[in-house]
């Protein structure tokens, strides 16, 4: 092996390969967007995962079982497996080590060992060399047959041949990749968000049963993404309401996490299911392969209302589904009718249950592994392959039937809930239809609390959704009345997640808004009808308004998660703190600028400071100075992160759930977003 290496070495000059190759990598440094979708955080942090992938890959060859992934403290980040090395001999077409062709050919993953399944090269997958050409300098050592193997790049160029640079246990094998993002190109940030690795490392472990990854944090505790002052109040403030001790104040240190999960998907679902009643005990799980395709499916019913099924494809979340989402929905309803009937707990005279009545309070995971995924539609993020749909109604409808006669008791549980959701879905229907047909008639009543705009196009027009009738009466006088509509709502609104749709369709404050917004609502929702280019949720800036922008934003995710999507829905900013010296006026939405402000005009004995409660302690003039006027106003808009929808389903059903200690763990564990509803 060392040997070709040294043959390398001497005819490692430039040649035409060698030249295309810079030409390949230069056009990655062109337009990285084309490569990586963005260069802003999220592109960052997809860096780590196309890494992460290819170690993720050799797990799957069953050759890996730990992953470590570790933010350097000059924020370069290291990825470690235990696999079989990437090869170090050289590739015959290529004329260069294998490992080079990986590091410096674009599109070069999966060309090497094939058979088996691969993450890298998937939906995102582009391949290790993109991560090289974006970053300032990369590092790969490799641990083969007793030898350490090096080669390093900076922006993609090789440094030097790659070259044996020490020696190591003869069984030890395995790759280790450092690299640092190239700041020329992530103008942005180039810092690493140790959550939002967290996040997603804990999905690759979910999806990879019996794969263990480590995800460490080395840098200084200054420079980790950490909880500001304010939010350790806000966070106490909670804390104590959920009837929690303060938190002891303890020194930082390194953080580390790690995930670990022999039951995979299985234990997911028991993640995700944490914080509700499980209608049974037992997690469902059922695998196999078919038409080439491999397959894995669990799940489990709770006493909520909601579906929350995930669909992966090679590792990927697929949020816009596709056919092995088709395949798992087919077999649900094909295989429990078939049960309900033939054990007499659907009679003769009842119709079918339909799909969405099995399906709620379904918790689910659908994992599929297929060598040549084909996305279809708008966003290409639908999987196609219609093997898929085969594979996945197959294997479910064989296994499932065989699971609900060898288990009775889930089965019928399953069966009654089905039937109580069909009946209530029965009644929804009337009271739904009732007020369409009413509404058609009326020729769309808006509510009669609405202070609508003049302004007749939606693009010009907001809405303010406030709490509060005297807060809606100071909104109402301070707004812009061509272009600021004011929908004022009483007290809390409904808890959707813990309501059937019945009782939800009689709410008249949901009523209200979804009048107000002219879409409609799940099947019906258009978003062409939408008659406000922002919704703007204005509540105060205290725990109950952070509460009650929790309940609204709920409704809106369950119910109209096109408008978060596209971005149309945002959050008000009041100031916290209002300060007067010599009829002057200055307004801080937080401490720290608060701080700012005293450091600027002096801390002087008759500085009125006034600390705002709520929306009702200001006027229409300073309300419209501070949070309404357009020029002037500071708006949070609410961000969906496609990628972690099921992170997502988790803080909605975590915060408005039944269980108080998995929220006061979620409350600590995720300060930032109590504090920033945006940020997930
Ligand atoms: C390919 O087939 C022969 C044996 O080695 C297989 C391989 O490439 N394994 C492999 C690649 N293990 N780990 C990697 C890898 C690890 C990291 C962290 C980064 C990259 C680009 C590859």
């Amino acid at each position: 092996m060392s040997e070709d290496i040294k043959n390398t070495a001497v005819e490692n000059e430039y040649g035409a390969d060698q030249i295309q190759i810079l030409e390949g990598l230069e056009a990655v440094r062109k337009r990285p967007g084309m490569y990586i979708g963005t260069t802003a955080s999220r592109g960052l942090h997809h860096l780590v995962y196309e890494i992460v992938d290819n170690a993720v890959d050799e797990a799957l060859a069953g050759y890996c079982d730990t992953i470590d992934v570790t933010i350097n403290e000059d924020n370069s980040v290291t990825v470690t497996d235990n696999g079989r090395g990437i090869p170090v001999g050289i590739n015959h077409k290529a004329g260069i080590p294998a490992v080079e062709v990986v590091f410096t050919v674009l599109h070069a993953g999966g060309k090497f060992g094939g058979g088996g399944y691969k993450v890298s090269g998937g939906l995102h997958g582009v391949g290790a060399s993109v991560v090289n050409a974006l970053s300032e300098w990369l590092e790969v050592q490799i641990y083969h047959e007793g030898s350490v193997y090096q080669q390093r790049y900076e922006r993609g160029h090789v440094c030097y041949p790659l070259k044996e640079v020490g020696t190591c246990e003869a069984q030890k094998t395995g790759t280790t990749v450092t690299f640092l993002p190239d700041k020329e190109i992530f103008t942005e940030t180039t810092e690493f968000d140790f959550d939002v690795l967290k996040r997603r490392l804990r999905e690759m472990a979910f999806l990879t049963k019996g794969l263990r990854i480590i995800l460490r944090d080395s840098r200084r505790p200054s420079e980790q993404e950490g909880v500001d002052d304010l939010e350790k109040k806000q966070i106490e403030e909670l804390l104590q309401r959920a009837g929690a001790e303060p938190p002891k104040q303890e020194a930082p240190k390194q953080r580390v996490a790690q995930f670990h999960y022999e039951g995979g998907i299985k234990e997911f679902v028991a993640y995700l299911n944490k914080s509700k009643a499980a209608l049974y005990e037992s997690i469902l799980y059922f695998e196999g392969t078919k038409n080439g395709v491999y397959v894995e499916v669990a799940f489990q019913h709770n006493d909520s209302y909601n579906e929350s099924v995930f669909s992966f494809v090679n590792n990927i979340n697929t949020p816009e589904g596709g056919t092995h989402l088709v395949g798992f929905r087919n077999a649900m309803t094909k295989t429990f009718n078939d049960y309900a009937r033939n054990n007499k707990l659907l009679k003769d005279s009842e119709p079918n249950l339909s799909g969405e009545d099995i399906r709620e309070g379904l918790t689910a995971i659908i994992s599929v592994k297929i060598e040549d995924p084909q996305f279809e539609g708008q966003t290409k993020q639908k999987l196609g392959n219609s093997e898929a749909r085969n594979a996945v109604d197959g294997i479910v409808s064989e296994q499932l039937t065989y699971y609900l006669e060898q288990n009775p008791t889930v089965a019928k549980t399953i069966c009654e809930k089905s039937i109580l959701a069909q009946r209530a879905r029965e009644a929804a229907r009337k009271a739904r239809d009732l007020t369409r047909r009413k509404t058609a008639l009326d020729n769309m009543t808006l509510p009669g609390k609405l202070a609508d705009c003049s302004d007749k196009d939606p693009k010009n027009c907001e809405i303010y959704i406030v709490e509060g009738d005297s807060a809606g009466g100071s909104a109402k006088n301070a707004r812009s009345q061509a272009t600021q509509a004011i929908l004022p709502l009483r007290g809390k609104i409904l808890n959707v997640e813990k309501a059937r749709l019945d009782k939800i369709y009689g709410n008249a404050e949901i009523k209200a808004m979804i009048t107000a917004f002219g879409t409609g609502i799940h099947e019906d929702f258009d978003i062409t009808k939408l008659r406000y280019n922002k919704i703007i949720l204005m509540t105060d800036a205290d725990v109950d308004g952070a509460h009650i922008s929790t309940l609204l934003l709920t409704f809106l995710y369950r119910f109209m998660p096109e408008l978060i999507k596209k971005g149309h829905v945002y959050l008000a900013k009041p100031p916290l703190f209002k300060l007067e010296k010599n009829q002057k006026v200055w307004y801080a939405y937080n401490e720290e600028e608060l701080d700012r402000i005293l450091q600027e005009v002096g801390r002087d004995q008759n500085n009125k400071i006034q600390r705002y409660k709520g929306l009702g302690e200001m006027d229409a003039e300073q309300l419209w100075e501070t949070t309404m006027d357009p020029e002037r106003r500071i708006l949070l808009r609410v961000n969906y992160d496609e990628e972690m929808e099921s992170e997502i389903d988790l803080t909605f059903t975590t915060l408005m759930g039944d269980k108080v200690e998995p929220r006061k763990e979620f409350i600590e564990e995720n300060a930032k977003f109590v504090k920033n509803l945006d940020i997930w």
